[in-house]
């Protein structure tokens, strides 16, 4: 599988990211309904914090947070995995600036590189197939 490093790493984008999800958060504690996007978003959020928060920097996952993450939460794919080593990459490739942390950009690199690997997979399934 090839991870992109596409999402949010620019730093002007990450700038306007911040100000806009500020914003974002500030005006989502108004609405008492969230959108299913909203809710994607603060699931994810929520999540990297419960694994970040295990040991060390509550701001980064560590390797030991890592192998956590993907064991609890991608169970179904850890599990298939044959390649004992394979994670171990996965950290090293995820890990763009080599300080043996995943901050909260370089997660979402990995979770865009899942996302965008069950979209195309979904485009190749046979129930999408019919549709077209
Ligand atoms: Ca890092």
């Amino acid at each position: 599988m090839r991870f992109s490093s596409v999402f949010f790493t620019d730093q002007p984008l990450t700038f306007c990211l911040h100000l806009n999800l500020s914003f974002f958060f500030l005006q989502r504690q108004k609405m008492s309904h969230p959108t299913e996007t909203e809710r994607c978003i603060e699931s994810l959020i929520a999540v990297f914090q419960k694994y970040a928060g295990k040991d060390g920097n509550s701001c980064t996952l560590s390797k030991r947070e890592f192998l956590s993450f993907m064991n609890t939460e991608l169970a179904a794919f850890t599990k298939n995995q044959k390649d004992p080593g394979v994670l171990d990459r996965m950290m090293k490739k995820l890990d763009l600036n080599s300080d043996g942390q995943l901050d909260f950009q370089e997660f979402l690199n990995l979770i865009g590189g899942l996302a965008v690997a069950c979209h195309e997979s979904f485009l190749k399934s046979p129930h999408y197939q019919k549709r077209i």
